[in-house]
């Protein structure tokens, strides 16, 4: 910035503006009109900015105060301050499809709320009675809830029992104003219990901070920011206090000038609601009054960034690509393969009852037929293509085996990656476990769970040794061996790597890309389509086009994986979208979000990946971090080149047309499926 030598000047707080639940929030409803088009319902205001819902309004967003307002169908945001639950049911009610905005620190602080609750305890709220954030905070446990504004409301309260008293707070309060009423409460009740972290989020505590700095070297300070942003208003409040002239304002028209005329030294901050347009407007407005001489002062540097709502993770799902249901084929080759695992089912189960096991095979049985199916599929077409001679009973019998073996393998990975889930049931492990404790059988619950999913696993590994090995005879079944055995140790040392990287957190983006080649492209989709092709005594150009095709698609298929493992929807997924980064999994993604970070943002991305505690505000922000560093598109874009290196050896594979179309199909589902 210039200066023209008159003195006078501007001191900027920083952080100030939009905080990171502010950016969300914002960019949701853009995400929103962006994918479905206006117009787009929003429950309140987005957030309490006049400039912002403004902007909002001329988009497409209409905003409602209520969602009776709402035409049924129609899609509603909630706003960044977040709703009672009674508001999420008056929606689900109308039909409405929702997409919640509340910011993930405020939605941290309505499952303290609930888990308070649900302990019997009494809760005291400190907040700001009528705004949306406490209506939204109360709502979530209504029976047991105490709203406080001030020191002078406690001596009021009547609790159930004053052992056992816990206190929340809004998220935008005064850091010394609810200090003092904390106080007033501990001395009332000795036993208060504190929140698990502070409520008053990181956004605020950092503005307030910034704003005291500035203050005490300025004649008057600006807040930009609207009337009823409450986090705007204690910052004014905050420079009050630390002795200094202040004011909100919405913008610089609001600005009058007998504020200005005695001033040398003007304080600007913005409250977490406030765009950096309005910032740049009153700066603009104080400089051609003479304030052109700016001045930051820094107190500390914001990194935090939430991704957006679950609901809008829409790159990754392609409007008109092939969804499971709808695959070539899949119905015949998903009834052929069943009948082959239930027949060897219905066999071994008198065995088993008669060693009293009939929980066990209870337990495999919906695993072993549930599933996509793809290994089956892939086997089919790779049979097909290659001219399809040969009796089809052998390739049921191959993409049986090829299912089973998957069981198994699915079987143990539950154990070491501590899965609670498989497809929406509890993981075997978890199952015997969960057995172990209702029982008060003798030993560890935990590792008893363990071995015998570990066993039932190795159960499955060998019914799928006899299926592999009724499929074919003679040259033909050593071919189909060669690439079955191949096939299992290729997942075996994908596995092991990953366990390595797991533990020396060497994030290598190669070290990753080799456990999705092993883990994936070399057992998921070339082996199948490798052994169908064997079945047809297939020649070596075609087992050529099918290693290509087969490798490119597989860690395409991977890389997708490990997207939707994160970003995923869980109830179209299946599976908890925390665990993969609970876990720590090695991914190219996140392996590409190490080398495209600043220092900071990996120490940041190191310390929460892998942590098995990590809730769900850390998990939006690890979301964030990936986003931020621009990983998730370059992930994008290695399934594209890739997409586009499997459809190039596709076409110019010397197989049937009709095969042609239905693995392009395929690869399509592959890489733009949701689930
Ligand atoms: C959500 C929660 C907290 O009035 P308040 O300060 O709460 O709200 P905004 O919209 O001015 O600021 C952002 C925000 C959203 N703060
Ligand atoms: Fe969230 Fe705090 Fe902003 S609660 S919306 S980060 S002011």
């Amino acid at each position: 910035m210039t200066s023209t030598g008159t003195g006078r000047r501007v001191l900027l707080a920083e952080p100030r503006g939009c905080c990171a639940g502010v950016d969300r929030a914002v960019a949701t409803v853009e995400a929103a009109l962006d994918q479905w088009g206006p117009p787009v319902y929003v429950r309140k205001q987005i957030v309490h900015n006049t400039h912002t819902v403004a902007r909002l309004e001329g988009a497409g967003a209409v905003f409602v105060d209520e969602v009776d307002e709402v035409p049924e169908g129609g899609i509603v945001v909630f706003s960044a301050h977040g709703i009672a639950p009674a508001v999420r049911r008056a929606a689900a009610g109308r039909g409405l499809a929702a997409v919640d905005a509340t910011c993930p620190l405020v939605s941290k602080v309505h499952r303290e709320a609930a888990r308070f609750a649900r302990d019997g305890y009494d809760i005291v709220l400190i907040g700001h009675a009528g705004h949306e954030e406490v209506d939204g905070t109360l709502g979530h446990a209504l029976q047991r809830m105490h709203l406080v504004t001030g020191p002078g409301d406690v001596a009021g309260l009547r609790v159930r029992d004053e052992t056992k008293v816990a206190w929340l707070s809004q998220t935008t309060l005064s850091v010394d104003e609810t200090q003092t009423i904390v106080t007033a409460l501990r001395q009332r009740f000795p036993q208060l219990v504190s929140p698990p972290s502070d409520d008053i989020c990181y956004a605020t505590q950092n503005r307030q901070n910034a704003i005291q700095e500035i203050a005490v070297q300025s004649d008057v300070v600006l807040v930009v920011g609207s009337a009823n942003s409450s986090n705007s208003v204690r910052l004014v409040e905050v420079a009050h206090a630390a002795g200094t002239e202040a004011h909100l304002i919405d913008g610089p028209d609001d600005i009058q000038e007998t504020w200005l005329n005695q001033a040398a030294t003007i304080g600007v901050s913005a409250g977490a609601s406030a765009p950096d347009t309005a910032v740049h407007s009153v700066l603009d407005h104080l400089a051609a009054c003479g304030f052109d001489r700016v001045e930051t002062v820094s107190t500390t540097i914001e990194h935090a960034f939430f991704a957006l709502p679950q609901e809008l993770r829409r790159n990754l799902n392609v409007p008109g690509s092939p969804q499971a249901d709808e695959l070539p084929g899949l119905t015949d080759i998903r009834t052929a393969t069943d009948a082959l695992i239930t027949q060897l089912l219905e066999r071994e189960t008198p065995r088993m009852q008669a060693l009293g096991l009939t929980d066990h095979m209870d337990a495999l049985r919906p695993l072993l037929l549930g599933g996509k199916r793809m290994r089956a599929v892939f086997c089919y077409w790779g049979w097909h293509g290659s001219s399809a001679t040969g009796p089809l009973d052998e390739v049921h019998a191959a993409a049986a085996a090829l299912e089973m073996n998957h069981s198994a393998f699915l079987i143990h990975d539950d154990i070491l990656d501590r899965s609670e889930l498989r497809r929406g049931q509890l993981a075997l492990h978890r199952r015997f476990t969960l057995d172990h404790t209702t029982h008060t059988w003798h030993g560890s619950p935990d590792a008893h769970g363990d071995a015998v999913a570990l066993t039932l696993g190795d159960i499955c590994f060998a019914w799928a040794g006899e299926l592999i090995g009724t499929c074919t005879h003679g040259k033909r079944l050593a071919r189909v061996l060669d690439h079955y055995h191949r096939m299992y140790q290729d997942a075996c040392y994908g596995q092991t790597l990953e366990l390595q990287i797991q533990a020396d957190r060497n994030y290598e983006p190669d070290r990753c890309l080799s456990v999705a080649t092993y883990k994936a492209a070399r057992y998921m989709l070339t082996p199948p389509l490798l052994i169908g092709a064997a079945l047809a005594e297939a020649d070596e150009a075609m087992h050529t086009a099918y290693d290509t095709f087969g490798t490119a698609l597989g860690e395409a298929y991977q890389l997708r994986d490990d997207l939707l493992g994160v970003f995923g929807n869980p109830a179209t997924t299946g599976k908890p979208d925390l665990d993969d980064l609970r876990e720590g999994k090695p991914t190219v993604l996140f392996a590409t979000a190490l080398t495209r970070s600043s220092p900071s943002q990996r120490t940041r991305l190191l310390n929460l990946y892998g942590r098995p505690d990590l809730d769900e505000a850390a998990a939006d922000e690890l979301r964030g971090l990936l986003q931020h560093t621009e990983a998730t598109s370059v992930i994008e874009e290695m399934i594209r080149t890739r997409s586009q290196h499997a459809a190039r050896a596709l076409d110019t594979a010397p197989i049937t047309d009709e095969a042609r179309t239905a693995l392009h199909t395929l690869a399509r589902h592959a890489l733009f499926r949701t689930h």
